[in-house]
């Protein structure tokens, strides 16, 4: 643990920056171990700041930089004007507007850490956000200190690419046979969204015409060998561009727009002005290489970054408290997209089964934090579930309140208002309700208060007066730091459905489907003229992020399932009965007594099966029964061994019982035709491969047969990948190991491919046991300072496979403490939080408490932690 523990940075303590920066003109003189970084900066005092007539001192951010010089307006600068401390430079400055020239060196090579400049496959690029531009050059690295950069890169000759962000004004070669290329960015923008990249690499190109009839150039760069997998990412972006237009009036606005694929990444991608910065398994695609679910991710990750332009880059953040200003609003954004080009209700399912497993949890833990944070000691910490996806729920809920209109006319203002402004999550809200007279006041608090609300509904109904009436109580737990929380406004979309399964009138107008505006700590709501006692659908589609309880019977939930119009609530019902099937069955196999296979959700699920009128995607999502980490969160103390008992018993029951309908089902979808990723193939792969993967469940002999032909058959990555981990998880290892290696021989040139072999084997709750994973950590394909990897393979065995990673002999924490404790050296960012699931102690039985909360001392114990771990780590244990 470090002496002096890292500063706690508070919201409350805001202020205006002190100088501004109009002009910034960079040059780079590209070497891996000794770049040298010139920068011309424009400074001048900012009016805004509330400062006093005397001139303060300007600080630069700065971090693993080496100092080579310093002067102003063309004038060397003394040692005495300024001082080196931790973090940065503070100058004594003498003017109120000057140009500051500095030259540092910096060496890409060593810098594990991939935020700064870095080398990737011998590419360099840059990744920025948050803090990260300080490990370029000193600078005042903050988003509210906006500038026109210009960025001049000079390289040796074996780098023919040469990118930054905005319009390229000029090309050459130096007098020694260097390449050089100057680059301008005509917006104003923070540090963070600046990028540079450089390699031997090549693109493919395409153009769109804009709504106005601009036309732009999209390039989009990947070292050679991947060339080939680019289609699908160009044609995400044009169907990007297109839906901004035609959704939100947003057009681009440069000439160029560039997307450059590196296999070294610590997240997703990076939306970099005219520059998006994508991780290689995030852009590129093939058939042959790539799932359905990568093609999905792809798309909606392309998307994410495009949309960025309006909503993070033309408007940013005044702070980093506002994060979701940007993410919350732009992950809405990419939802809707993903909606409108897929099956909407299939998309709804999958990021409210990700809020509800993981943002979930993350909301009740010792992490828990709000929407816009008040505090953090390292920002990186805090792109999390909570910012991106709760923050992506708050802004569905203000379209829920204001209707889709008047949320446009909400968005056109805050663009109009705020373009080349940084911003907080107030002028959002402020925009919203300036456009439509609204009033989100209360609304706000969802803003300011972490944790997940409860909702509890009861209804009565009297058949005299025909008056049905729902109470609902809300209560937001109590997290770190936050007691005692406000109620908040929670619009819960209801609807009320008759014996016959249809959705009653609820007034004379015949509206069936009503959101119901929660405000009070108890509410109550009457609907007159209801003929019938109904049956209520609550949190249609799931309008608010929260836990609604309601004591639906057994057979109200089947009724649910086989009649609700909400295809989400339809798959809701299914789920709450697994999750009570699965809840009493735990229950049993704790008290020893013997499990019996819940009748009734078989028959629910048998009656999905046979259901041919349902979107296959729709079925095999209402066949899946609920994951072992979704289990985690019923409540409760989590008791590892049981969960995984009542799992496999539900699993190895259903697919016995109705073997012969998956099996009718699996053989009527699996037809050959090409592939093609578009909604209905996946809608009927994912069925497919859902039916095979119970099927191999049983463990028959003939059914593992299915697996291996389909396997053998090799025409696409979805059917082979799903038919060799159903292989991997039911069959006989030998087979599983001789199936893996022939699956290695066939891809290892293609690096996501081997990315999803590694995740294959690290996830499996059979094959995946701690010495298979440390064998995989010790494959020659593997890369400790390859994030990707290390996902795969130890983010893979923590993460995803419950089984193995809570083998009762504790082996699987002190592992994962043993690799966060080396990672944390190369890169920081990635041990803070593949540490998560130790972080969650508190939740479990006892003895699996105590060994998870040893291993995370071990962590603590073991020296000096970065900044990131370090903040969790220490939250985690307080
Ligand atoms: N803004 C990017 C995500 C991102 C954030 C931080 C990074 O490095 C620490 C990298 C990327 C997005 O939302 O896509
Ligand atoms: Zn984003």
């Amino acid at each position: 643990m470090k002496d002096t523990q890292p500063r706690t940075i508070y919201l409350k303590d805001y202020r205006a920056p002190e100088y501004l920066v109009d002009r910034t003109e960079l040059t780079f003189d590209l070497d891996p171990y000794a770049t040298l970084v010139k920068s011309r900066l424009s400074v001048r005092r900012n009016p805004d700041a509330n400062g006093t007539d005397t001139l303060p001192a300007l600080w630069l951010d700065g971090v693993d930089l080496e100092l080579l010089s310093i002067a102003i307006d063309g004038e060397l600068l003394p040692a005495h004007r300024y001082t080196e401390k931790p973090g940065g430079l503070l100058l004594n400055v003498d003017k109120s507007a000057f140009v500051l020239e500095v030259q540092t060196r910096i060496a890409p090579e060593a810098n594990t850490s991939l935020e700064g400049l870095y080398l990737s496959n011998g590419m360099y690029c840059t990744q920025c956000e948050a803090e990260g531009f300080r490990k370029i050059t000193f600078y005042p690295d903050r988003p509210d200190v906006m500038s026109v950069f210009t960025t001049t890169i000079v390289a040796p000759a074996n780098y023919p690419v040469l990118l930054s962000n905005g319009n390229k004004i000029d090309s050459g070669t130096t007098a020694d046979g260097r390449l050089t290329v100057t680059w301008e960015d005509p917006f104003a923008k923070p540090s963070y969204l600046f990028a540079l990249v450089a390699g031997d690499l090549q693109f493919v190109e395409d153009r769109f015409v804009t709504c106005s009839g601009r036309e732009v150039t999209l390039q989009l760069y990947t070292e050679p060998k991947n060339i080939g997998k680019c289609e699908h990412a160009m044609t995400s972006l044009k169907h990007s561009m297109k839906w901004d237009e035609e959704v939100y009036g947003r057009e681009y606005d440069l000439d160029i727009f560039m997307i450059v694929a590196v296999d070294h990444f610590n997240m997703g991608a990076m939306e970099n002005k005219g520059l998006n910065i994508f991780n290689s398994a995030c852009v590129l695609a093939s058939p042959e290489t790539a799932t359905d679910a990568a093609f999905q991710r792809i798309e909606a990750i392309v998307a994410h970054e495009y949309f960025h332009n309006w909503s993070g880059n033309r408007v940013t953040c005044r702070d980093w408290f506002q994060l979701s200003l940007k993410e919350g609003f732009t992950v809405f954004r990419d939802a809707e997209f993903s909606a409108d080009m897929n099956s909407r209700a299939v998309k709804r399912i999958e990021d409210v089964t990700v809020l509800r497993t993981a943002q979930f949890a993350e909301d009740a833990g010792p992490m828990a934090h709000p929407v816009r944070p008040d505090s953090y000691m390292e920002i990186s910490n805090f792109y999390t579930l909570t910012v991106y996806e709760k923050g992506a729920e708050v802004v569905r809920m203000i379209h829920t309140i204001l209707g889709a209109d008047g949320f446009r006319r909400g968005s056109d203002l805050y663009f109009e208002r705020h373009d080349g402004q940084a911003v907080t999550c107030e002028d959002f809200i402020v925009a919203m309700e300036d456009a439509n007279g609204a009033d989100l006041q209360q609304f706000r608090r969802w803003y300011s208060q972490a944790g997940t609300p409860v909702l509890d509904v009861e209804d009565t109904y009297d058949m005299e007066t025909q008056e049905y009436r729902l109470t609902i109580r809300q209560h937001t737990p109590d997290s770190p730091g936050q007691v005692d929380k406000l109620p908040l406004h929670i619009p819960v979309s209801i609807a009320l459905l008759g014996r016959s399964g249809s959705a009653l009138p609820l007034d004379s107008s015949g509206e069936v489907e009503r959101v119901l505006h929660v405000t009070e700590t108890c509410q109550e709501f009457v609907f007159g003229n209801i003929p019938e006692r109904p049956l209520p659908s609550l949190l249609r589609g799931f309008s608010a992020p929260v836990k609604l309880r309601y004591g639906y019977s057994v057979e109200q939930l089947l009724f649910l399932m086989r009649h609700d119009s909400d295809p989400f609530n339809q798959w809701d019902a299914g789920q709450r009965l697994a999750f009570d099937a699965l809840s009493s069955l735990q229950q049993a196999y704790r008290n020893g007594t013997e499990l019996e296979l819940p009748e009734s959700l078989i028959d629910g699920l048998s009656a999905v099966l046979e259901n041919t009128r349902l979107d296959p995607a729709l079925v095999a999502k209402m066949l899946a029964l609920p994951s072992a980490q979704e289990l985690t969160e019923q409540g409760g103390e989590i008791d590892a061994p049981a969960i995984i008992a009542a799992r496999n018993f539900v699993r190895d029951g259903v697919a016995k019982t109705l073997k012969p309908q998956f099996r009718a089902r699996y053989e009527a979808l699996n037809v050959q035709k090409p592939y093609c990723p578009t909604a209905s193939d996946i809608a009927e792969r994912s069925l497919k491969n859902t039916c095979l993967s119970y099927l191999c469940a049983t463990g028959d002999q003939e059914m593992l047969a299915l697996a291996e032909a389909q396997l053998a058959r090799d025409d696409n990555m979805t059917d082979s990948a799903a038919a060799l981990a159903a292989l991997v998880e039911f069959g006989p290892a030998d087979k599983a190991q001789a199936h893996l290696d022939a699956f290695y021989r066939q891809w290892q040139q293609d690096t996501q491919v081997v990315e999803t072999w590694f995740g294959l084997q690290s996830s499996s709750p059979t094959f995946g046991t701690l010495d298979r994973v440390r064998a995989l950590m010790q494959h020659s394909a593997f890369e400790f300072k390859n994030p990707n990897k290390v996902r795969a393979v130890i983010g893979g065995f923590a993460m995803r496979n419950f089984a193995q990673f809570h083998a009762p002999d504790g082996s699987g924490y002190a592992f994962l403490a043993e690799q966060v404790i080396a990672l944390d050296k190369l890169n920081p960012q990635i041990a803070a939080r593949i540490v998560t699931p130790l972080t969650r102690w508190r939740k479990y039985r006892a003895e699996q408490s105590t060994q998870i909360q040893a291993a995370l001392k071990t962590v603590r114990d073991s020296g000096e932690l970065s900044r990131d771990l370090y903040e969790v780590v220490s939250k985690s244990l307080a």
